[in-house]
């Protein structure tokens, strides 16, 4: 049973949003970019997978706060031969999973090309969450946090370690990007209804924005309005200080 690391109602069942968003998830091949959507978006693990074929899509409405955002997910292969195909699917993306595999070196090596890519081509205020996938099999591995932990700080990305096996932090990645992004919807640096933001509003925000000409966290749960609209999400192996949400 993967362990949850955040409040069981994340998930919404009605399809009222504040927010769209979208996501492409990227990396190397074999990473385990499809396992670990299929966990936050299935809540098991994906048995047998097979290596992707050009992209596939996927949705989940999560909760931050009281801001109800609808996640719309791409899955990207990670193969060679798919990379003309792929990059295609970079363009208006608000938020990126960049995911390497722990026991696999050059999956990590190779994470600046993906990056860059992921720079040149998705929304100029792009949020990317790094994900060190596979941390079950701690016995194989190659890649050390604290190694991952600087190329992050020095690029600038959020990161984290995770499993799609066991279910640990895979919902973290996701939603730290999200909290980012209405981070930069509250400074004003990001602007939904400009195209090409990678973020529209849905029907709950726009009834709010015409009632108010600044878009505001004041919805916010009463215990998150007292930490001063911090929204706080609980990741594993995450320490204070470092980028996180
Ligand atoms: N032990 C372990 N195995 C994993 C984990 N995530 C994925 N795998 C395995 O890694 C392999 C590749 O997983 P995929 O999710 O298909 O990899 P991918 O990144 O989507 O690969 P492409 O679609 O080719 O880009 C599969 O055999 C999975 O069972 C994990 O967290 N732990
Ligand atoms: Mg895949």
């Amino acid at each position: 049973m993967p362990s949850n690391y955040y409040d069981s109602d994340a998930t919404e069942l009605v399809e009222t949003y504040d927010f769209l968003m979208k996501y492409i998830v990227i990396g190397e091949a074999g990473t385990g970019k499809s396992c670990l959507l299929h966990h936050f978006t299935h809540n098991s693990f994906k048995d047998h997978s097979q290596h992707t074929i050009g992209v596939e899509f996927s949705s989940r409405t999560v909760r931050l706060g009281e801001k109800r955002i609808k996640l719309q997910l791409w899955d990207t292969a990670g193969q060679e031969r798919f990379r003309s195909v792929t990059r295609s699917y970079y363009r208006g993306a608000a938020g990126a999973i960049l995911v390497y595999d722990i026991t696999n070196r050059e999956s990590f090596i190779n994470l600046s090309r993906w990056l860059a890519d992921a720079r040149t081509l998705a929304s100029p205020n792009l949020v990317v969450v790094l994900v060190g996938n596979k941390s079950d099999r701690e016995d194989d591995r190659e890649v050390e946090w604290a190694e991952a932990s600087r190329w992050a700080a020095e690029n600038d990305v959020h990161f984290l370690e995770a499993s799609s096996l066991t279910g640990e932090n895979v919902e973290a990645p996701f939603l730290m990007a999200a909290r980012a992004i209405l981070l930069a919807i509250e400074s004003g640096t990001l602007d939904p209804e400009k195209a090409g933001s990678g973020v529209s509003y849905g029907d709950r925000a726009l009834r709010r924005v015409n009632s108010s000409s600044r878009l505001s966290f004041g919805s916010l749960s009463g215990s998150a309005r007292r930490k001063g609209g911090a929204v706080k999400l609980k990741v594993k192996n995450w320490i204070p200080g470092s980028k996180c949400c």
